[in-house]
């Protein structure tokens, strides 16, 4: 057993860190007031491959595997939930559904520019009726000679008002359901028959984009069937198990950066004569924290070591998810009460780290779907199979 990371990981962590404090950090507290995608530091972020990490380099990507995604995901998460989200989006489940489901063709065509950061992605799969019930989407795609007609409302899409490229998951056979009847496409943003619909108005990662897609007998080629006909729900369900370990890398980097503000704040705060950190209320705070966070980092990188060593890792990324979101929220939580009041103030990054957080325990899945996820996968190593 080897836990250490490699020099080029290493060197990776370093380049991340320092772009992001530099280009990112100055402006989190912009981005959540002004409610705008910070354009200019995506495309620098793409100049240093920073949109293609996991990637391999044949497709323009870094190459770096999934633990030097992970390593990106935490250090994003360090810094800003918006600014890793739009990111985590864009490669973790927009791109990533063509990397994983795409023919050759398609990943020359489609991952290249979007590992190198020349075009952004998006991942269309929620719908006003489908959330947490994936298979229960109604968009229709309907075959028209060599295009599909797609007709449909997407809600909910991160990056969809800024995505050029747009993996949607449709119902090509209603009779058949997720077993053979939903398909993935991949969409150009300037197909006719796209519209943005709503931009949502949200309570935390005010940084990213949230929109609604509605198609409107979208012609789509059918050379754009993402992989196989008939077996997009399982693309899908693929992409989403790769996005859950990220997005539970993203929230290490939110819960140890949550844990570093505390510790210096409690080493500095003085009451009753004494820096708090002398207070055993305090230190059990911080202890407790440490050792949830100890265990999360473990579980996220033995995950991305499954996933660049080829073994299943569905369980293990659903267990990221829940793991990281609820830790991230409770550390989060924590800093805020060791703050007091001045972690309830504006004038500290923490009360805009516990707006941002509270999402990670919704999107890519509720928390809910990933124990459904865990106990799923439990049930099946006894041969039973359990319906969610
Ligand atoms: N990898 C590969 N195949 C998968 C899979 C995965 N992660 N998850 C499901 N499948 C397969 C199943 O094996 C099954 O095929 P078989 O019958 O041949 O074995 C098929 O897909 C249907 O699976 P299942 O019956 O489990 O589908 P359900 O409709 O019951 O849905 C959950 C299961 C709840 C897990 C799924 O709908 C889900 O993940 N929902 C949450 C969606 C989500 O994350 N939404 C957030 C918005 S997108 S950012």
């Amino acid at each position: 057993m080897d836990f250490s990371f490699s020099k080029e990981h290493q060197m990776l962590r370093r380049m991340v860190r320092e772009f992001l404090e530099r280009e990112v950090k100055p402006i989190a507290r912009k981005m959540d007031e002004e409610h705008q995608v910070p354009m200019e530091a995506v495309k620098k972020a793409a100049e240093l491959g920073l949109l293609g990490v996991p990637f391999p380099q044949e497709y323009g990507g870094m190459g770096a595997g999934e633990v030097g995604y992970c390593i990106v995901a935490e250090e994003l998460g360090k810094v800003s939930s918006s600014f890793a989200t739009i990111i985590g989006a864009h490669i973790g489940i927009g791109a990533m559904a063509i990397y994983l489901g795409g023919t050759e063709e398609q990943k020359k065509k489609y991952l290249t520019p979007l590992a190198r950061g020349e075009k952004i992605a998006a991942f269309a799969l929620t719908e006003a009726g489908a959330g947490s019930d994936a298979a229960a989407i109604k968009t229709r795609a309907i075959r028209d000679g060599d295009y599909y007609i797609l007709n449909g409302t997407k809600q909910f899409i991160t990056n969809g008002d800024i995505a050029d490229i747009i993996t949607v998951m449709a119902v090509t056979d209603p009779a058949l359901g997720a077993r053979g009847g939903i398909t993935a496409f991949i969409v150009e943003r300037d197909y006719p028959g796209i519209r943005i619909g709503k931009l949502e108005d949200k309570m935390g990662i005010r940084g990213s984009s949230t929109a609604e897609i509605i198609f409107e007998d979208c012609r789509v080629p059918k050379e754009n069937v993402l992989g196989q006909f008939g077996a997009g729900f399982i693309v899908f369900m693929q992409s989403l198990d790769m996005g859950r370990l990220s997005l539970g890398a993203a929230c290490l980097g939110g819960a140890q950066a949550a844990l570093n503000m505390a510790l210096e704040w409690a080493a500095m705060r003085e009451q009753f004569g004494v820096p708090i950190a002398h207070k055993q209320s305090i230190q059990w705070m911080l202890a407790d924290l440490a050792t949830q966070i100890e265990a999360l980092r473990s579980l996220v990188y033995r995950t991305a070591w499954l996933v660049d060593t080829k073994q299943p890792f569905s369980q293990q990324a659903a267990m990221c998810k829940l793991l990281g979101s609820e830790v991230a929220s409770r550390a989060i939580n924590v800093a805020l009460q060791i703050y007091g009041a001045m972690g309830y103030s504006r004038d500290f990054p923490i009360e805009l780290m516990f707006r941002d957080a509270r999402i990670a325990e919704i999107y890519e899945g509720t928390n809910e779907v990933q124990r459904i996820v865990i106990a799923v996968n439990l049930f099946r190593k006894l041969g039973i199979r359990i319906r969610p």
